[in-house]
Order: structure tokens, then sequence, then C-alpha cells
């Protein structure tokens, strides 16, 4: 496992965390894009603290990761999570934008791309967030593919997710997941989750009925070693939880439109749409949203409280 850290004025791994990983007890990565760009304030506030207790809840330690000040953290303590939740200037970190934002002493929330390769370099297996980017609609024209996809081929974390959103081209995204040799596990499930939907119309490739066996996916994989891709593991939404289909279309075609309107494209699509959703929904986004984010935490703690058992 990587553990060769680079030096603490790059990366700082909160205590609790690294005596966890030296311990071998499960580690939980989480995002904090879906804190400052997906969720509005002041809920992202009391959402955070309950993501990293839903964490808890499944037996593991919960590490948001974030870039303060030019210094990467692997842990955010609860004045650093504030800080990442209220400054409206806060930017959106991918992979690529890591390091120039490090050089330049700034702050910033990292994705479902960034937060996975430095998970990966703390030597974290387990990552929870919502929803995964994927390849946007009309990408053969616009080449809209989130890097999340990218990074996940390359990158060996196993991300608890409820899908990806409807926004996005599902078929598209799960081709693109096959090419690029990342497994895709339905929990529970035969139907990849549509993020506010439980069923996006689309099948997994394999299904997994409990979070000992999607570890041994991971232990296993790893002991094969026969490539360093990580592993998508869909959580859908309980189906008498979801958001109202006819809802959801009408938000879907029209967030869609506006983002037409607007002109918006590259890393401000997600969260503009997320924004327009959250407006226009009568609080039933957020709460969707709310539910399988704290749903997904838990299982990735008990994913990670498996994988550090079956390692042991
Ligand atoms: N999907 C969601 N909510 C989110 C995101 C995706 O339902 O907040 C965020 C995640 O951080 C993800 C990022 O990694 O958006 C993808 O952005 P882009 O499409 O610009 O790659
Ligand atoms: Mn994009």
């Amino acid at each position: 496992m990587p553990h060769a850290l680079p030096s603490p004025d790059l990366v700082v791994v909160h205590e609790e965390v690294r005596e966890a990983l030296a311990a071998g007890v499960g580690v939980v990565a989480l995002e904090s894009t879906i804190l400052a760009h997906g969720l509005p304030h002041p809920d992202n506030v009391t959402v955070a603290a309950q993501i990293e207790d839903a964490v808890r809840a499944g037996g593991a330690v919960p590490a948001t990761i974030a870039l303060l000040d030019g210094v990467v953290h692997i842990g955010l303590g609860a004045r650093e999570v504030e800080r990442v939740c209220t400054d409206p200037d806060i930017a959106k970190l991918s992979v690529r934008d890591v390091g120039v934002a490090a050089a330049l002493r700034l702050s910033g929330a990292t994705t479902v791309a960034s937060t996975s390769a430095l998970a990966h370099l703390a030597g974290i297996r387990v990552f929870a967030t919502g929803g995964l980017g994927g390849v946007h609609r009309g990408a053969s024209e616009t080449f809209d593919v989130s890097a999340d996809l990218g990074v996940l081929a390359s990158t060996p974390v196993l991300v608890v997710c409820a899908g990806v959103k409807s926004i996005l081209d599902v078929a598209g995204t799960l081709e693109t997941l096959e090419t690029l040799s990342v497994p895709v596990l339905g929990f529970r499930t035969d139907a990849f989750p549509g993020f506010y939907l439980s069923d996006s119309g689309h099948e997994v490739p394999w299904r997994v009925e409990t979070a000992a066996d999607a570890a041994r996916v991971v232990v296993t994989r790893d002991r094969l070693g026969t490539d360093a891709a990580g592993v998508v593991l869909a959580n859908p939404l309980p189906a008498d939880r979801q958001v109202d289909r006819e809802l959801h279309d009408r938000l879907v075609t029209e967030g869609l439109a506006l983002l037409e309107r607007e002109g918006v494209h590259g890393k401000d699509v997600t969260p503009r749409l997320l924004e327009y959703f959250h407006d226009h929904s009568g609080g039933e986004s957020l709460r969707a949203n709310v539910e399988l984010v704290l749903a997904n935490a838990r299982l990735a703690g008990e994913v990670a409280v498996e994988v550090a058992a079956q390692t042991a």
C-alpha cells in the first residue's frame, strides 16, 4: 500500500485518521465538493456532521478531504468543515487542479476524482459520496465526460454512490466504465440507481448482498493484481424514498434547458443543476440527496471495517 506521503507542508493526515490507518481500523474518505458545491448553505454544515456520524455508525473513521491554504487535509476538524461549507469563494478542484491550487496556496473542495486520488495516496480504500460524475448528454459533441471516470480507472479505491443523475447520459456512463475496466456492483440490486431514482432503467453487471462481499471484491482484486482500477458500489435509495418521477422528469428537462439558456459549461454544470433542483423541488431534492449520502456513508463504513478485517 502507498504510504510514502508527501511532506506535511503539502499533505496533513488528521491524527485520528493516521492512528486508524496505522492500527488497521476501517477509514472512509469523504469528498468536500458535495458540501461546498452540492448542498445549500447552511444545510451543508449539519449534513457534513451527519455524514461523518453515519461513517462512525458503520464502525469506521471518517476522513473528509479538502485543500486549505495550499495544504491537502485528509480528515477535517469541525472548524475546517465549517470553512469548506461557508466560504463562497471555495474552488471546485478535480485532480488536475489540486497541484495548481496547492502551489498558489489556495483553498478548494475535492471532487470524486481528486478525493479518490488523495485517499489512495493516504492508503484509504473506501470512499463514500452521493453521485458519481459521468458522461454528459451530448458528450459526443461537447466532450464533457467527468474526470471522475478516468481517475477511477487508475485508482484502486471503492466508491459507494447512488449511481449517477439522469441529467447525465446514464447508458454512456456505464459503457465508459466498462471500457475503462471499472467494475460496477449493485448493492442488493440488479438495477443501476439514478441518484434521485432507485432505478435508472439500466442494469448493473454484478450484484452483491453484503458489505463483506463488497470488501472481498476489493481484497481479492488486490490479491489478483490484474489491474489498479477502482470499484463502483451502487447503493440505491429504497423505492419508497425516491423522488416522485413526474417531479424528477420535470426538473431534469427544466435544468437542462436552463444550462443551455445560461451557456453554463465545464465544471459549473453539475453545481448549477444541483442548485436549480434544490431551489425548485420544494425540498424534495435536498431530502433525497441527504438520505442517499447518509446511507452511502453508513454502508461505506461497514465495507471499510470488512476490508480492514479481511486484510488483517
Ligand atoms: N454528482 C452529484 N453531486 C455532486 C457531484 C456529482 O450528484 O456534488 C460532484 C462530485 O464532486 C463529482 C463532481 O465528483 O460533481 C463531478 O463534476 P464534473 O461533472 O464537473 O466532473
Ligand atoms: Mn464536466
